[in-house]
C-alpha cells in the first residue's frame, strides 16, 4: 500500500469485529458475546477520520513482545503506528554501514498487516547515536555517514512511510546561536539540515518530510524564543526550497513548564501554516509531576490539560495528524527521566490507557477533542 492511497475514512473500518480478531490473534481471552465499552465506542482513528485527521500511536518491539493487550488497543484505536525507538540511529545502524532492521521491520509489518500506516522516527537526532557518530567527525566523515544512513533507511521503507521525522530537536536557542550544538552541526554547519532533507526526498519522494521539535506550545519567554527560532529556521529552509513539508510538534505536555494560552499556540501554528507547511502533533503525552497525587484528581487535571491543548491545535486546519507517544502507563519514558518523574515516588500516568490497558479520562479527552474539531479536507 502506498501512503498516498490512504483515504480519510480508512479509520472507520476499525470496528469491533476487527478488535476481536486482533485480541484473538494476540492470544487474549475473547468472549464474543460480551463486548466491553471500548468495543462499542468508535475508535480514535474513526473519530479522527471523520474530521479528515489521522490518529496514530507509537509503540515499541519490547511492548509487542511483552504486552499483547497493549498491541490490541493500538491496532484497534490507531490508523498509524510509529516505531518508538527502533529506527533511531543506534538501533538501525549500530556499526558504520551495518544495519539492523529486524525490530523496525517487525513493527512496520505489523502495521501493514492490519491496514495501518507507519511513520518514521527519526533519521537525524543528537540522542540515541552510536559512539562512532559522536563529536570529532571530520566534515567528510559526517557527510558520508549522513548520506549512507538516510539513503539506506528511506529507500528501505519507501512507499511504506506516511512521513519521516528527518531532523529531530534541531533548535536550542540558549548558546551561541539558535541551533542545538550536535555532532552534525559541528561537522557540517547548519547545512546538515538541508542535506538531510534532500537525501530523504531523493530516497522516498512520497513521504511527508518533517522537522520535529518539543517545547513549542507554552506562553513563556523561553518557549517564545524556541518558537521564534523554529520559525526563523523554517523560513530559511522554505526560502532555500528545502523539501520540508511539515513541522512535528511533539506535544510532551508538562503543566510545570508554564501557562498554556491557546491563542499563542494557534498563532504559532498559523505562522507555520503560512509557510505552506502542515503541522503534526507527533508525541502527545503528559508529564504529571506537578498534578495531584490522588489518581482521580490527577487524571481529571491531565485530561483537561490535554483536551484544551488539542482543542487549540485541532482548531487550526494545518494540523493533520495526532500521534500519542505510547499507549499505556505500563510503559513510559517519563519515569525514566529525573527531570520528568514525580518527586513523591508515585508512578506517572502520561497515557490514554492505564497500566492494565483500561481507558482513562485522558482517552475520553482526546476523543472529545477529536469530536469537537472542525472537519478538514482529506488528510495525508
Ligand atoms: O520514549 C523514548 C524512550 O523509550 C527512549 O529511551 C528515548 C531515547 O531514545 O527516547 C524516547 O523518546 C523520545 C523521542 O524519541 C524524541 N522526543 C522525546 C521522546 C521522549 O524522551
Amino acid at each position: 500500500m502506498r501512503a498516498t492511497d490512504w483515504p480519510a475514512a480508512r479509520g472507520l473500518l476499525i470496528d469491533r469485529r476487527r478488535l476481536l480478531g486482533v485480541l484473538a490473534a494476540t492470544g487474549a481471552a475473547v468472549r464474543p458475546g460480551a463486548p466491553n465499552a471500548a468495543c462499542r465506542a468508535p475508535s480514535l482513528a474513526a473519530l479522527a477520520a471523520e474530521k479528515g485527521l489521522m490518529f496514530g500511536m507509537a509503540l515499541t518491539r519490547e511492548q509487542v513482545r511483552e504486552a499483547p493487550p497493549l498491541v490490541a488497543v493500538a491496532l484497534a484505536q490507531a490508523a498509524m503506528l510509529v516505531p518508538g525507538n527502533e529506527l533511531k540511529w543506534v538501533r538501525a545502524e549500530p556499526e558504520p554501514g551495518q544495519f539492523d532492521f529486524a525490530d523496525a521491520d517487525a513493527l512496520v509489518d505489523l502495521a501493514h498487516a492490519h491496514g495501518l500506516l507507519s511513520r518514521g522516527h527519526a533519521l537525524v537526532w543528537h540522542e540515541a547515536l552510536p559512539a562512532w557518530m559522536g563529536p570529532g567527525l571530520t566534515r567528510a566523515e559526517a557527510g558520508a555517514a549522513l548520506s549512507r544512513h538516510i539513503k539506506t533507511l528511506c529507500s528501505r521503507y519507501a512507499g511504506r512511510m506516511h512521513s519521516w521525522d528527518v531532523v529531530n530537536e534541531a533548535i536550542e536557542p540558549s548558546g551561541a546561536g539558535p541551533l542545538r550544538r550536535t555532532p552534525f552541526l559541528a561537522a557540517l554547519g547548519e547545512d546538515y539540515i538541508a542535506r538531510a532533507f534532500a537525501l530523504a526526498a531523493e530516497a522516498d519522494p512520497d513521504a511527508i518530510l518533517t522537522l520535529n521539535e518539543y517545547d513549542l506550545e507554552r506562553d513563556t519567554e523561553w518557549q517564545a524564543r524556541r518558537r521564534a527560532a523554529m520559525l526563523d529556521l523554517l523560513n530559511r529552509l522554505v526560502r532555500r526550497r528545502v523539501p520540508v513539508r511539515a513541522l512535528g510538534v511533539q506535544g510532551h505536555l508538562d503543566p510545570a513548564k508554564g501557562r498554556f494560552d491557546p491563542e499563542v499556540f494557534r498563532g504559532f501554528i498559523r505562522a507555520v501554516a503560512s509557510l505552506g507547511l502542515s503541522v503534526f502533533i507527533t508525541e502527545l503525552d503528559i508529564t504529571d509531576r506537578t498534578l495531584p497525587g490522588a489518581v482521580v484528581a490527577r487524571d481529571r487535571a491531565a485530561a483537561e490539560e490535554t483536551r484544551a491543548y488539542l482543542a487549540a491545535a485541532l482548531a487550526e486546519p494545518a494540523v493533520r495528524l495526532v500521534v500519542t507517544w505510547g499507549v499505556s502507563d505500563a510503559y513510559s519514558w517519563v519515569d525514566g527521566n529525573p527531570r520528568t518523574r514525580r518527586t513523591d515516588g508515585l508512578t506517572s500516568r502520561p497515557h490514554l490507557y492505564d497500566a492494565a490497558f483500561r481507558p482513562k479520562p485522558l482517552r475520553a479527552a482526546v476523543a472529545e477533542a477529536l469530536r469537537s474539531a472542525p472537519a478538514r479536507g482529506i488528510a495525508r
